[in-house]
């Protein structure tokens, strides 16, 4: 019986573990302040995720929106554009590196990285000309990204 049970156990285990990862959650918010005191944020500004991992962008403060930048996403992958001042969800798909702007801050520097996976498209992404000081904050995510490999 013991045996048995130990036996059973054991299946449950290797049938649990040989299963998929669950897609996993996570949360980017809009914000007119950050927590360092810098304004027109999103935060975190780079988020890691797997394919089919969803990311909820909060709208914590009024007046902004997620747009991917034409040109900062992975070919074959959809683009998006959410309403301003709205909570916004989307899961991605395709491994790459997606560049996010606040559609009216942009030349603030309100932008988000998100990398799927593999950063296939890293030199494309990088090419992409940022205006006023999203250049600076892109510059400063790319470093944090190559620092977290
Ligand atoms: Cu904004």
């Amino acid at each position: 019986m013991r045996l048995t049970r130990l036996t059973l156990a054991g299946l449950v285990v290797a049938a649990l573990s040989s299963l998929p990862a669950l897609a996993a959650d996570f949360e980017v918010k809009m914000l007119n302040k950050g927590s360092d005191g810098s304004s027109m944020v999103f935060e975190p500004a780079l988020t890691q995720i797997q394919p089919g991992d969803t990311v909820h962008f909060i709208a914590a403060s009024k007046g902004h929106n997620a747009e991917t930048i034409p040109g900062m996403f992975p070919e074959g992958a959809e683009s998006f554009k959410s309403p301003i001042g709205k909570d916004f969800s989307f899961t991605f798909e395709k491994d790459g590196i997606y560049g996010i702007r606040c559609t009216p801050h942009y030349g603030m520097g309100m932008v988000a990285m998100i990398v799927v996976g593999e950063p296939t498209n890293l030199d494309e992404a990088k090419g992409v000309k940022q205006p006023g000081k999203a250049a600076d904050r892109f510059e400063a995510i790319f470093t944090q990204l190559e620092a977290a490999k």
